[in-house]
């Protein structure tokens, strides 16, 4: 087939997340709920924050926000991962990043799938946290070796999702009947499945020594365990999560509010109780939750060196991990600390501390012959003939995902696995090397600099 018709992945993305939403809004019913509450939040800001709603509007963030989610599987082999990532692949989809979740006792390490490019961004921001087992780190070796051997029996993938990929792999793309197909059989590794495929007492066993060992090789398949929509205010969804019938969990994970967001903040709620059908009785557990998150800029190297000092000396003060006895103090102490950190964009992008997206304004264009014009950035700016917004940060935080991670298996599940990171072995069972996000911000800055320097016919370095 010609290449000029295949469907773009952008669009292959876009269906695949919207037929993801629908599957969750079916499967989780409080899911549709916390589209409500988020969607009725952002109308009201967009309404009554005309600044916010302005930079939204010049990063074009304001037409991806209301299918803007990003899921999260766990897979149980380096097998399984490297085919998901040859399924994402698809949807041009690739791995971003390198998280070690072991110091937080959760015996996994992650990668995030999405987009790279700002058009494909734009497109569709849709991107899956996706987590490996690590068996190693199970010092029972009996177990170990039961879990093994349940994963070996099992196939997370339906054999004509295989097909689908061979043939895009081999012929470079998908013709739209056979991109329909790819997302409807896609799906189907997504979703939950009632059976477990193994007995009451195995499962207890595997949940003894760890709640997440269960999760991930009990079952088929790697259901997808939170969908999580973007708000523009998070504090205003934490405060009205309990009206609407949900317990949020104690503390907002990442920086604490500010008049210009940072990097990422979360909320979740607690998993669901679910009927499980083991393959000699009837039981029940927990996998799935909710989860909302707020955006904000992408940090530069120097700006996260700081953000993390920031919240590492909030943790220290705090004298613990946050949780409801001591949120409000936790609050407080973020707060406090966080000051440090300007709230103000000019000032971040004189120190170095963000990246920037460059928009040439009316007047730019206007007085691009005039010849007393700036030549400088910095000049050009002050002329008004460039204006700047933050990129927004397309990924996660290893310490937030680990409070997502720990107020989802509850704080019994609290193990001790020291320091493992292990990128090395990660990036062997993906069978590719992860992308450097700072690198991919750089770019897309960038980008827009050469775009702005090419519409006001200036060069700027
Ligand atoms: C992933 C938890 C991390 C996030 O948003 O940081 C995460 C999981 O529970 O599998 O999704
Ligand atoms: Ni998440």
């Amino acid at each position: 087939m010609p290449a000029h018709h295949f469907v773009s992945p952008d669009s292959i993305r876009t269906q695949f997340s919207a037929a993801m939403s629908r599957l969750y809004k079916e499967e989780v019913p409080l899911y549709g709920t916390l589209l409500e509450l988020v969607s009725e939040v952002n109308q009201q800001i967009l309404a009554e924050q005309p600044d916010v709603a302005q930079a939204l509007r010049w990063t074009g963030e304001i037409e991806r926000l209301d299918q803007e989610r990003h899921g999260a599987i766990r897979v149980g082999t380096a097998e399984e991962l490297a085919t998901i990532a040859r399924l994402f692949a698809v949807m041009g989809m690739l791995p971003v990043g390198y998280y070690d979740l072991s110091p937080a006792g959760v015996p996994v390490h992650s990668t995030a799938f999405r987009a790279v490019h700002e058009q494909s961004l734009h497109i569709s921001p849709f991107r899956v946290f996706t987590s490996l087992l690590r068996l190693e780190l199970i010092d029972d070796l009996s177990l170990r070796e039961l879990a093994r051997d349940i994963l070996a029996k099992r196939s997370i993938f339906t054999p004509r999702v295989l097909e689908l990929i061979a043939q895009h792999e081999r012929d470079g793309g998908l013709s739209a009947a056979d991109a329909e197909t790819f997302v409807e059989q896609a799906l189907h590794t997504f979703r939950w499945h009632p059976q477990a495929t193994v007995s009451a007492e195995q499962y207890q066993q595997l949940h003894q020594q760890h709640r997440l060992i269960a999760d991930v090789v009990a079952f088929k398949g790697p259901h997808i365990n939170h969908l999580t929509p973007r708000t523009l205010d998070i504090d205003a969804i934490q405060a009205g999560m309990p009206a609407k019938g949900i317990a949020p969990k104690a503390v907002v994970e990442g920086p604490p509010t500010r008049r210009h967001p940072i990097l990422l903040r979360q909320t979740s709620f607690k998993a669901l109780q679910e009927t499980v059908a083991f393959s000699d009785a009837q039981g029940s557990h927990t996998a799935r939750f909710g989860e909302i998150e707020q955006r904000g800029a992408a940090l530069t190297a120097k700006g996260r060196r700081l953000y993390d000092r920031l919240l590492d000396a909030t943790r220290a003060a705090l004298g613990g991990v946050p949780a409801e006895a001591n949120a409000e103090r936790y609050r407080t102490l973020l707060a406090s600390h966080f000051a440090e950190f300007p709230d103000d964009l000019a000032q971040m992008r004189e120190q170095g501390l963000a990246y920037f997206r460059y928009f040439a304004t009316e007047k730019g264009l206007a007085e691009r012959t005039r010849q007393d014009r700036p030549d400088t950035l910095q000049g050009l700016i002050d002329a008004g003939h460039v204006h700047f917004e933050a990129l927004v940060y397309e990924d996660f935080l290893p310490v937030s995902a680990a409070g997502i991670f720990q107020s989802n298996l509850g704080d019994d599940a609290q193990a001790h696995y020291g320091s493992n990171a292990n990128r090395e072995a990660f990036e062997a069972a993906l069978g590719l090397a992860v992308l450097d996000e700072l690198a991919l911000y750089a770019q897309a800055e960038q980008r827009s600099l050469q775009a702005c320097a090419e519409a006001l016919g200036v060069t700027l370095a």
